[in-house]
């Protein structure tokens, strides 16, 4: 080994290097997708600051064949300048040194949560090789690395118009599990930074295919493009209530719009970070929005003294809202440090929107009219829900068991054994009784279309017996009292016609399960049953055809002449025996676990399916007959 005599800036940089390649986990959460990910949250977070900053218009980020991913922005660009501590160019501190990036003293806030902010040097120790490009007077500068130490030292590549930073980096596959960005992960993350930062255009590009893809986000009238964005499959009941405004440095911005649905959809940030956990600007928004709604309709007399307060919960239902606050010194708290703890956030956000609010519902009679008619709507909803519950409780303690009587139940007692199957009509009823097998498999036949779960009111919901008969036959009451350590059947098997009959029920009762009883399809507990479309034959032989595709398979192109076919267009057509072979045998049957994988999606697609907008939810149960074709056995 040559002798070579280290400074004290080389030393450090070998020790941070170390550091974060041994434990790369303590720096980016993990070495699985997410931290992939995370490597271009990071580049991206260092361009956003820069706009922030007001220096930035534009922020690039590519995706190449190699596995590599470059973002580049037209900021000021990194110093490159020799740093007089530590002997080298401010870029080389910035790329090779841990923590260095708040080191020149960069004006507004920091986009530094308890996610982000672990600076591009973390980056660049993970990455197998690193160039960094720097735009500034009049020339472009150069400098490579290689997982995290310099190659080639900064030097002047040619010349240059404008000013900004190129980020180019390739993870080390001797890091990661996986080095496959995902287009989808980093769409939604950079849409989200867009609408967050008005007017940034962020553009993604994928060179990976055949084609390449190119998406730019830009979004002029932030958060409230933002909460248009979400409620595009909605319906208002008045335009979009914002705010924008700055208080003790604290910079606060909200739109909020409520909608005819039953559900509040709240996103909240603090320095563009998802504040899943909530936090102080959440509690002081909630707040000020109740507080206005009630004085409001105290001073119009809507709502009289006696009457008491509309609740929080009342005044948060249909509501979407974006709450973005930007502050110097977050306090990110939870178990997964996104809720932020800053108390004076609080007071500052509750007072710009309650003032806001008041001002909004002075100045328009008629949109507050229809808010404060919808939260007294859903305040009614809820005493009528309680009195409904209280009700069918003492109605359960007197009638013994409390089974419903239209359950065929199972004789096993242990739910993890057992199994219910939600079946759509008497006759089928009938027949999937005659073919069950009656130690584990209990039937509940449910007449006609249960209603519609999205526009129904939770009291009405709950006067629905078909629904009243399956949270009796489940053991697992609902809504806020709903406990699944009381579920009756670890497998609940809706068991629908395969036409569009069948799948509008089976949408019906996966919207009651998804705004009700929500942890049902979270543990898995939920599936949906398979028919076959075709029975085939060809004298003795006897087939079932699941499919249009496997139909194909067993008759052959054109020479279906020898086969009879049948096509089922019910489960009535098929006698107890068939359709326990092809439905509900264990081992010959099909079965599609349904699992709520994305909150947020779902919610946009139940709301497509299930308000009054028809387009959407002809499309929604097209897509969907067509995806419960993919099955496990
Ligand atoms: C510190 C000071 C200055 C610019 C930056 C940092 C900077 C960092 C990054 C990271 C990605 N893109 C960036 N753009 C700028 C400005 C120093 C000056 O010109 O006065």
């Amino acid at each position: 080994m040559p002798d070579k005599k280290y400074t004290g800036a080389e030393i450090e940089v070998l020790k941070g290097l170390e550091a974060v390649r041994k434990r790369p986990g303590m720096y980016i959460g993990n070495t699985a997708e997410r931290g992939l990910h995370q490597l271009v949250y990071e580049a991206v977070d260092n361009a956003v600051d820069e706009a922030l900053a007001g220096y930035a218009q534009n922020v690039r980020v590519v995706l190449y064949k190699d596995g590599s991913c470059s973002v580049e922005d037209d900021g000021r660009g990194i110093p490159i300048d020799v740093h007089a501590g530590e002997r080298m160019p401010a870029v080389e501190v910035v790329m090779t040194m841990l923590h260095a990036g708040g080191k020149f003293g960069k004006g507004g806030y920091k986009v530094s949560g308890g996610l982000h902010g672990v600076g591009i040097s973390v980056v660049n120790a993970l990455s197998e090789e690193m160039i960094t490009r720097v735009k500034r007077d009049g020339k472009e500068y150069e400098i490579t690395f290689a997982r995290g130490l310099t190659r080639e030292k900064l030097h002047v590549v040619g010349k240059a118009e404008g000013t900004g930073t190129y980020q180019w980096f390739k993870p080390d596959p001797t890091v990661f599990e996986t080095t496959n960005f995902h287009w989808d992960i980093l769409q939604k993350r950079l849409r989200e930074l867009a609408f967050l930062n008005r007017g940034l255009s962020i553009t993604l590009r994928d060179d990976r295919g055949e084609e390449p893809k190119e998406r730019t986000y830009k979004y002029d009238g932030g958060i409230i493009s933002f909460v248009e964005w979400l409620n595009d499959k909605k319906d208002p009941i008045h335009p979009i209530i914002s705010t924008n405004q700055e208080r003790d440095s604290v910079s606060v911005e909200v739109a909020m719009q409520w909608t005819d649905t039953y559900t509040e959809l709240i996103y909240s940030y603090a320095n563009n970070i998802n504040t899943i956990e909530g936090g102080m600007h959440l509690l002081g928004y909630r707040t000020a929005v109740t507080n206005a709604v009630n004085s409001y309709a105290k001073k119009r007399g809507m709502l009289k003294e006696s009457d008491g307060n509309l609740s929080t919960d009342d005044c948060m239902e249909g509501l979407t809202a974006v709450v973005s606050v930007k502050l110097q010194d977050p306090q990110f708290e939870g178990q997964t440090k996104t809720k932020l703890g800053n108390a004076k956030v609080r007071s500052i956000v509750y007072g710009l929107v309650n003032e806001r609010m008041d001002f909004f519902l002075e100045e328009n009679p008629k949109n507050a009219r229809a808010i404060v008619e919808k939260c007294m709507q859903a305040s009614r909803a809820r005493e009528a829900a309680k009195k409904a519950r209280d009700l069918s409780r003492r109605k359960n303690a007197l009638e013994g068991s409390g089974l419903p009587g239209k359950l065929v139940d199972c004789k096993n007692q242990n739910p993890a054994e057992c199994e219910i199957f939600l079946v759509e009509g008497d006759s089928a009823g009938g027949t999937a009784k005659g073919g069950r097998d009656p130690n584990t498999q209990a039937i509940l036949p449910l007449r006609g279309k249960i209603l519609n779960v999205e526009k129904a009111r939770l009291d009405k919901v709950l006067g629905n017996e078909e629904i009243r008969t399956m949270i009796t036959a489940l053991g697992t009451g609902f809504g806020d009292e709903f406990d699944a350590t009381r579920l009756r059947y670890h497998k609940i098997v809706i068991m629908t016609d395969a036409d569009v009959d069948g799948s509008h029920i089976r949408t019906l009762l996966l919207t009651f399960f998804y705004r009700q009883m929500r942890e049902l399809l979270d543990k898995g507990f939920v599936y949906i049953a398979q028919p076959p479309l075709y029975g085939v034959r060809k004298g003795k032989k006897h087939e079932y055809a699941y499919s249009d595709a496997e139909l194909k398979k067993i008759v052959g192109d054109g020479d279906g002449k020898d086969w009879q076919i049948q096509q089922y267009k019910g489960l009535g057509e098929m006698d107890a025996e068939q359709l326990a072979e092809t439905t509900m045998e264990v081992g010959n049957r099909r079965l599609k676990q349904i699992t709520v994988e994305d909150a947020i999606e779902a919610e946009r697609i139940f709301t497509d399916l299930m308000g009054d907008k028809v387009e959407p939810r002809k499309q929604y149960i097209f897509d969907f007959a067509r995806s419960v074709k993919n099955l496990d056995l």
